[in-house]
């Protein structure tokens, strides 16, 4: 087994993930070693020294499991194998070995609500009534008026119910997302019993944890009733909550547990409240984190950012559950994008806009990294990356993703790291815009450039406890400056964004007589920033 050997030792009290900033791998986009077009888990191992320098402390991969590749890997055919196009086990057994030695930890994707529907518990599962893994996924008899079974909608077509019909039987079967994604049935013991083998495999080699992906859909209510006629149009998966789940993810916890206390369970629980995902965190023996979506999709004002803080510390705060922030992930519009486009609807000029949505970026960044809480960054937004420009011939995912999945422009050449062209030889979407300048080489070796903001931050995270582990609090500030402090001890930190594009005077009280700036977002000289903050402009000051 693989042990992090070069990991500093967590405080007694505070468990590793709570101090750690976590950097997310989508393996597909991430570095292809063997110029197929496709990023593998070797083309991680060789940046794994860039991701030590840039100064993260743990990797989420995406699945890279045998799959079809019906939703690029969140298709699992079998969970304990690598997928030809990423490799093998052995070099995911290196990976993981390398990024322990060089003291990052390494959690997984596991994907327990559906399997591919070429995985062969679903092949045997679909062949008869009688096979062996029949009721390891949800079947049902069709009415005589060929209506589904309940009115769910699946998650990719919004305008298409969550089940399908198998030729070979006739009957219904149970998809929240792609047809091509059967949902196994929990309430069978077995699948229970099989799904725990998958976490005790992994587990075995020496992963470090699991981001369990919509791990609120493994429990449903036996009768599957309608959703209310309200929320038709919004996927079943958004608003599957039962009770029944939250014993399952208890026991899921306690495998976890039962190899160290230091493996942990991050749950992507993709429901619409914040009060919903924080029930996920149990009595502390569910999962140790959950993905706060609210937050990822709250747009650059400071009303909406300090709205969602407050209700993210006044919901997890009394559970003692710990907060997580992300702003993107491989799923929706990558955040510079998304700030980007809110800046197009006031009708600015382009020039000005990617101006614009760089400084709030580079503010976003200073905001990730010091809420209470542990950070999730996406790959490439240390880069700064807009989504990739995706025509519609080249959309790929069935749920029109493809844009913020662009793979990672690394240097300066024509293939930016990628085999040149697009099509069979190119890779398998087109780069983001501005690689030639925003590739990984350049911008490490220009120091004013975001990604060393990124690292400047994360340095200043790491030397700072304060900002790692303070007490939070929300200050009074001008309109549209979001302002908080970190305190911990007699340190103390004030934490100032502006969110507007204009100039605000600070008062003393923010920006005390005497105090020092610690880091500011566009990485000016400090020493001549007294009593404002400029446009989109973020601080770290020192009281
Ligand atoms: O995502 C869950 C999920 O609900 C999202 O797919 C969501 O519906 C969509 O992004 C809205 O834009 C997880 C994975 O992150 C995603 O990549 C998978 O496709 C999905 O589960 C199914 O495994």
């Amino acid at each position: 087994m693989s042990e992090p050997h070069n990991c500093p030792e967590p405080a007694a009290s505070a468990p590793w993930w709570r101090g750690a900033v976590f950097y997310q791998i989508y393996p597909r986009s991430f570095a292809d070693s063997n110029s197929d077009g496709v990023g593998d888990l070797n083309g991680i191992r060789a940046h794994l020294p860039e991701l030590k320098w840039l100064g993260v402390d743990a990797l989420w991969i995406s699945p890279f499991y045998r799959s079809p590749m019906a939703d690029f890997g969140y298709d699992v055919s079998d969970y304990c194998d690598v997928d030809p196009i990423f490799g093998d086990l052995a070099a995911f057994d290196a990976l993981l070995a390398e990024a322990h030695a060089l003291g990052l930890r390494v959690i997984i994707d596991w994907v327990p609500n559906h399997t591919s529907d070429q995985h062969p518990w679903f092949l045997d599962a679909a062949s008869s009534h009688t096979s062996e893994h029949r009721n390891w996924y949800v079947w049902r008899e069709p009415d005589e008026d060929g209506t589904p079974p309940n009115n769910w909608v699946a998650a990719f077509d919004l305008a298409a119910p969550a089940w399908s019909v198998h030729p070979d039987t006739g009957q219904w079967y149970l998809h929240l997302f792609d047809p091509a994604q059967p949902d196994l049935n929990w309430d069978e013991p077995a699948v229970v019993e099989a799904m725990h083998d998958v976490l005790r495999f992994w587990l075995d080699r020496g992963v470090d944890g699991f981001r369990a992906d919509v791990l609120h859909t493994i429990g449903k209510y036996p009768d599957l009733p309608d959703d209310p006629a309200a929320v038709a149009g919004i996927p079943h998966c958004a608003l599957n909550d039962v009770p029944v789940t939250h014993e399952r993810v208890r026991a899921i916890r306690s495998l976890v547990d039962s190899y160290a206390d230091d493996r942990v369970l991050v749950g992507e629980i993709y429901l619409m409240t914040t009060e919903a995902i924080a029930s996920y965190y149990g009595d502390g023996d569910e999962v140790h984190m959950a993905f706060n979506f609210p937050a990822l999709y709250a747009p650059w004002s400071s009303e909406r950012w300090r709205a969602s803080i407050e209700d993210t510390e006044a919901t997890l705060d009394p559970r003692g559950a710990w907060p997580t922030w992300v702003l993107s992930n491989h799923d929706n519009p990558r955040h510079r994008t998304r700030y980007d486009l809110a800046a197009q609807r006031r009708g600015e000029d382009a020039g000005t806009t990617a101006r614009r949505s760089e400084a709030r970026a580079r503010a976003a960044a200073v905001l990730l990294l010091t809420l209470r809480g542990t950070p999730f960054l996406y790959q490439g937004e240390e880069l700064g990356l807009l989504d990739a420009e995706i025509t519609p011939e080249q959309v790929v995912d069935p749920g029109g993703r493809d844009g913020c999945r662009g793979p990672l422009p690394w240097d300066g050449t024509d293939g930016h790291g990628w085999p040149t062209g697009l099509g069979a030889a190119g890779p398998w979407l087109p780069l983001p815009p501005e690689a030639a300048v925003r590739n990984r080489a350049d911008q490490q070796a220009d120091p004013d450039s975001i990604l060393n903001l990124y690292r400047r931050l994360l340095a200043l995270r790491k030397a700072t406890p304060a900002l790692r582990s303070g007490e939070f609090e929300l200050l009074d500030a001008p309109e549209g400056v979001l302002a908080f402090s970190r305190r911990l001890d007699s340190e103390i930190c004030h934490i100032l964004i502006n969110m507007t594009d204009e100039q605000v005077v600070l008062d003393e009280s923010l920006m005390p007589a005497g105090s020092t700036v610690m880091l500011a977002s566009d990485l000016v000289d400090p020493t001549g920033l007294r009593g404002h903050l400029g446009p989109d402009q973020a601080l770290i000051i020192q009281g």
